[in-house]
C-alpha cells in the first residue's frame, strides 16, 4: 500500500545479511580459494574444485552449528548502526532455508542447530523497531525441479510445475509463519524460467499480495523477457542496484525519475556470504559507505549494507568496527 511505500521510502540506511551453510567454508575449501562470490562456492567447477564437491556441500548443513548466534546482538548492532529496515536471506541460491520449512529437508531443522533462525531474527529486529524483509532466491540449486532456463522435454516441464508449486508454497509458508514481514526480496529471477510465463508470476504476486496486505515485492520478482530485471515505477514494487562490487551509484535523477529503489552494498568486492580472507580484497571503509548513503539518500534511495556472518554466528570484527562507525555518523547526522 501506499502507505507502506511512504514508510519504505523513509528508512535511508538498511542492513543486508547474508547467511547460511557457505558460511561454513566461508569461500574456501581444503586449503584452496575460489575468487568468486563465497555465497556461490557451491557452483565451483572447473578443474580447482574438489572431486564429488557439490555432493560435498549439498551435506554441509549437517554440520551447520552456529552456537554464537545471538539475534539479539545482531539486532542491537543494526539499531546502533541506524539500520531502519533488514534484508535477511531466508533462502540462497544453494536452496538451504533457514527456517523449517515443511517443504524440504533440506532446512535447519536437519541441522545439529534445529531452532528455527528467522524466527529468532524477525523477532529481534522487530523488538529493535527494525523492519524486516526476506531475501528469498527464486534459483534453487538444491530442488530436483529446478532447472535454469525453459523445461525442455515433457518430464522437465512436469518437474518445473512441481518446483514452481514448491516456490508458492514457501513463500505462502514464510508469511504464514512470520506475519511481521514487510517485504519480499527477490533474487535469481534471471535464471527462472518462470518469468517468461508471465501468468504464474502474475497469479502468484496478486496471491501474495492478497495474502499478506501492505506487502513489498522487489523488483526481482519479475524480469523481462531476456531475463533483465526492471524497475517498476507504479509505486508497488521496489526496485534495486545492486553493485556490491563496484563503487558505483546511479549517476544521473532522470533515470531515477519516479523510481523506488535501493542499492545493496557489500564491504568487500563482491563478496555477500562470508569469507575468512579479507585481506587481497579493497575494503570499503565507513566513510566510503557515509558518502554512498547521503548519494543514495540525495536520489531518493536508500542504501543497503551488507554483513556476512561466519558459520559460528559471528559478525566479524571488521564488519562490527565499521557498524559502530557508521553509527557514530547517523547518530549526528540524523
Ligand atoms: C546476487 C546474488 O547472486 C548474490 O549472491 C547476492 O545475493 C546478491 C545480493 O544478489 O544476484
Amino acid at each position: 500500500t501506499d502507505e507502506m511505500m511512504e514508510r519504505w521510502r523513509s528508512y535511508g540506511l538498511g542492513q543486508f545479511i547474508h547467511w547460511g551453510v557457505y558460511a561454513i567454508p566461508g569461500g574456501h575449501w581444503e586449503g584452496k580459494s575460489y575468487n568468486g562470490a563465497a555465497e556461490w562456492i557451491r557452483s565451483w567447477g572447473g578443474a580447482s574444485a574438489p572431486a564429488n564437491w557439490q555432493a560435498t556441500y549439498d551435506n554441509l548443513y549437517k554440520q551447520f552449528n552456529p552456537v554464537a548466534f545471538d539475534a539479539r546482538k545482531w539486532a542491537k548492532q543494526a539499531k546502533d548502526m541506524g539500520a531502519k529496515y533488514l534484508i535477511f536471506t531466508t533462502k540462497h541460491h544453494d536452496g538451504f532455508s533457514l527456517w523449517p520449512s515443511k517443504y524440504t529437508d533440506y532446512s535447519i531443522t536437519n541441522t545439529p542447530y534445529k531452532k528455527d533462525i528467522v524466527k529468532q531474527v524477525v523477532d529481534a529486529y522487530d523488538a529493535e523497531g527494525i523492519d524486516v524483509y526476506l531475501y528469498f532466491s527464486i534459483i534453487d540449486w538444491n530442488h530436483p525441479g529446478y532447472r535454469s532456463g525453459v523445461p525442455k522435454t515433457a518430464k522437465d516441464s512436469l518437474a518445473y510445475e512441481d518446483f514452481k508449486q514448491f516456490t508458492r508454497n514457501q513463500l505462502l509458508e514464510l508469511l504464514t509463519n512470520y506475519p511481521k514481514t514487510k517485504g519480499l526480496w527477490f533474487d535469481g529471477t534471471w535464471d527462472a524460467a518462470w518469468v517468461k510465463q508471465s501468468k504464474f508470476a502474475d497469479d502468484l504476486e496478486k496471491e501474495l499480495r492478497a495474502f499478506h496486505p501492505g506487502l513489498i515485492i522487489g523488483s526481482r520478482f519479475r524480469a523481462d523477457e531476456n531475463g533483465k530485471r526492471h524497475f517498476d515505477s507504479n509505486g508497488k514494487m521496489m526496485g534495486d542496484y545492486e553493485q556490491g562490487w563496484e563503487r558505483k551509484l546511479p549517476k544521473s535523477i532522470e533515470v531515477l525519475e519516479g523510481r523506488d529503489w535501493d542499492c545493496v552494498m557489500t564491504i568487500p568486492p563482491n563478496q555477500w556470504g562470508y569469507n575468512s580472507d579479507w585481506k587481497s580484497s579493497y575494503i570499503k571503509t565507513a566513510h566510503d559507505l557515509t558518502d554512498m548513503l547521503l548519494h543514495a539518500v540525495s536520489m531518493n534511495g536508500n542504501l543497503v549494507v551488507n554483513f556476512g556472518p561466519d558459520g559460528k554466528g559471528n559478525i566479524r570484527p571488521e564488519e562490527s568496527i565499521t557498524a559502530a562507525k557508521l553509527g557514530e555518523w547517523t547518530k549526528v547526522n540524523g
